[in-house]
């Protein structure tokens, strides 16, 4: 008799321009095995170098948007030790979370419930953060004697400002959804079962947007967060001139002198 096949850990579905990747151990709350890694770091490969998806939104399914590192997986490795746990953060975590943050092109994090540890990270590290009413929240690290990953510590100060960021990550305290979007972490808050139709309503408004501006956006808002003003006005002339040159922009500037709607292509 076969084996039953266990169901693919993380969901790429396409809908015209917007992929969603969905984390899919609702029974473990999407807590990050070695295979969810490895399949969430090929979908995200995946819809970053797909020119035709123009946003994309990140979500979990079940109860849990994403608990971090799978703890039960994490101490079998150590146990046996396994190299493993110690190369994740630069295997695994690193490159997922740069693609969340440079993908060339919006993404959208839907945070249909709790989100923990890396979990955090890789919601903070996307560009917008809509979160469901009565959903938890922990940066959790330290609870378990870890430090910062998957660029919490570069992305929740920026969001939060340094203080907050700092207590969050030492005390590793739980912390509600309206408090996620009073400190500013979460762009808007919506009850469980809307997260995702909202979500995916603002990632197909992006999608029908221009994609090259948007692009160049991300990527001038992260230099100029460790730049000085003088370089930040460069990294603006260099993105502006590229930009200025697209199709996108060409034809918005005519449809605005003839009144009409911009149609942009996302080139
Ligand atoms: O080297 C490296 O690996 C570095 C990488 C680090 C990346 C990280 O993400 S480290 C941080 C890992 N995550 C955590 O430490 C979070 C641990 N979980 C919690 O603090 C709480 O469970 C939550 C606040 C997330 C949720 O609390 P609550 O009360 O809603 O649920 P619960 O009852 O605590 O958990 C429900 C179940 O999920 C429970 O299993 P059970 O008893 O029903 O069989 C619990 O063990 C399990 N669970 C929760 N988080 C994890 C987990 N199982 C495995 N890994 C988890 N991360």
């Amino acid at each position: 008799m076969s084996q039953p096949t266990a169901p693919d850990p993380v969901l790429l579905t396409t809908d015209g321009a917007v992929a969603t990747v969905t984390l899919n151990r609702p029974e473990g709350m999407n807590a990050l095995t070695v295979a969810a890694k490895t399949a969430l770091l090929a979908a995200l490969q995946e819809v970053h170098g797909d020119e035709s998806v123009r946003a994309v939104v990140l979500t979990g399914s079940g109860r849990a948007f994403c608990v971090g590192q799978d703890l039960r997986e994490h101490a079998a490795l150590l146990e046996a030790g396994d190299p493993a746990p110690l190369a994740t953060v630069h295997e695994h975590y690193n490159p997922i979370a740069t693609l969340l943050a440079t993908m060339p092109k919006p993404v959208v994090a839907a945070i249909n419930g709790t989100a923990a540890g890396a979990g955090l990270g890789l919601a903070c590290a996307c560009d917008f953060r809509i979160g469901a009413t009565g959903a938890r929240y922990t940066t959790a690290f330290t609870g378990i004697g870890l430090t910062a990953d998957s660029g919490l510590s570069w992305s929740l100060p920026r969001l939060v400002g340094a203080g907050r960021a700092t207590a969050l990550l030492l005390l590793a305290e739980p912390f509600t959804t309206e408090q996620a979007l009073e400190m500013g972490l979460l762009n808007a808050v919506v009850p469980a079962e809307q997260v995702l139709p909202a979500a995916t309503e603002l990632a197909t408004r992006l999608a029908a947007g221009p994609t090259a501006a948007y692009a160049a956006v991300k990527q001038s808002v992260a230099y100029g967060a460790t730049a000085g003003f003088v370089d930040a006005l460069a990294k603006e002339d260099e993105l502006q001139t590229r930009v200025g040159r697209s199709l996108d922009h060409r034809m918005a500037v005519q449809a605005f002198l003839a009144k009409q709607p911009p149609v942009f292509q996302g080139r």
